[in-house]
Formats: C-alpha cells, structure tokens, sequence
C-alpha cells in the first residue's frame, strides 16, 4: 500500500508563503470546509454542468469548467470573456453560495487584500492528465482587484512564471485546501497547472476541482 503524498495529518503545517510580492500561498486555508464546498460544487454542476470550453484557436480544453455568481468566464471561437448568462442554457449562473463569498473575502483579507467581494466563480475539473497551459488572467474590467484561488482533491503542481511569457517557471506544490491569494504586481504573471498525476482523493476522487474568486466587473 502507498501512503497518500497529501492531506496527511501526520505532516506538520505549512507556513503561508509569499510567492513574491503580491501572491501569498495559504496553506490549508480552506481545509476544514473542503467537504462543504464540494457539495456546493455539485449542486452547482448540476444546474450549470461542467464542460469542456473550445479556445478561440479551435481547441478543446483538457480542463472541464462551470461558473457560479452573476458573471461566468467563458470562451469560444470569438474569444474570451465574462457572461451574465450560462450559453449553454441561457440561463444565469447558480448563485455564489455564501460559503464561497465567506471564504475569499477571509482568504483574501488574511493575504492583505481587505474588502474584496467576488461577483465571479470559476470552477474548474481536472481529470488525470488535464493540464491548463501558461496564461494570465486579464479579461477582468479592474485589474486592482486580487484572485483567490481554492484548491481541492488532487495534489497539483501548479506552474508560477513572471511578467513575460518567456520567464522562468517555479513548480509550487498546491494541496487540498491550500487557497492562493495573488494581485497587486503580481496580478499579471503567467501560469498554469502541470499535468494532473494519477491519484484517487477520498473527497473528489480521481481529480482535482480548483475555484478561482474574481471581481470581474
Ligand atoms: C488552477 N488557476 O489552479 C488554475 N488563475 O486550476 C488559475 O488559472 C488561476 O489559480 C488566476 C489566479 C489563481 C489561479
Ligand atoms: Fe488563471
């Protein structure tokens, strides 16, 4: 039997982590109501389900997503944005649970970021094998505002680079419960998310679910 790399008690804590100025790393932030924000996620995947987004290039992303709050990030031939309306349904969004709110604003607060109130909910599904290749994050109208990124399930090894494309890339281990807080002159680096490893998490099972707190418009 293999003992399982992540969420092991019998580890000691990790120590929040600045990445570099503007994106902190808060260990187990959200730990103790993983479970809660997972029954979340599946109430929300079933009004909205997860999909697999086409790239304005013609590609299929690896990485299933879905949306909650009054605004859903959403891509196809024409582009990238932000949409008031699930184009699947026609619908809006599932409401943010309060839970979620709750969570990045404390995230957010406790990184240096007081009063951020996300309107967007990106919830993103990786199986064994997605990836999700290097990016910034730069359709929200007021770059001002922070992301809070929620980890959960799976082990990944997330992909850090800098300003430009061509920057070198730290590897940053981000475990179950682990909450990433980045802005300020952080708020534009590149990243991405390396190949999900095989794995089987008692939670989520076989993947990973990230959620990323925007203020988009
Ligand atoms: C992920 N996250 O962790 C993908 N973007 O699955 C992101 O692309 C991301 O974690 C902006 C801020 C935080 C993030
Ligand atoms: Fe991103």
């Amino acid at each position: 039997m293999t003992a399982p790399l992540f969420d092991d008690p019998a580890q000691p804590p990790r120590a929040p982590q600045e990445l570099e100025p503007g994106a902190m790393v808060l260990p187990g932030f959200a730990h103790d109501q993983a479970a809660l924000l997972l029954q979340a996620v599946a109430a929300i995947a079933t009004r909205a389900p997860m999909r697999h987004l086409i790239t304005p290039g013609g590609l299929r992303m690896s990485v299933a997503m879905t949306n909650c709050g009054n605004l859903g990030w959403v891509s196809d031939r024409t582009g990238y944005r932000y949409a008031a309306v699930d184009p699947e349904s026609g619908h809006p969004w599932p409401l943010m649970p309060a839970c979620f709110e709750d969570l990045a604003r404390e995230a957010a607060a406790a990184a240096g970021y007081p009063g951020f109130t996300p309107d967007a909910c990106l919830i993103n599904r990786y199986a064994i094998g997605s990836r999700l290749s290097l990016h910034q994050d730069r359709d929200e109208r007021d770059l001002a505002h922070p992301i809070v990124s929620v980890s959960l399930g799976l082990p990944a090894s997330f992909l850090w680079g800098g300003r430009q494309r061509t920057a070198k890339v730290r590897r940053v281990a981000l475990l179950h419960g682990d909450v990433m807080v980045w802005g300020g002159p952080a708020r534009l680096h590149f990243h991405g998310v390396q190949r999900l490893a095989r794995g089987n998490h008692p939670l989520t099972g076989p993947c990973r679910i990230n959620l990323t707190f925007r203020k988009a418009d």
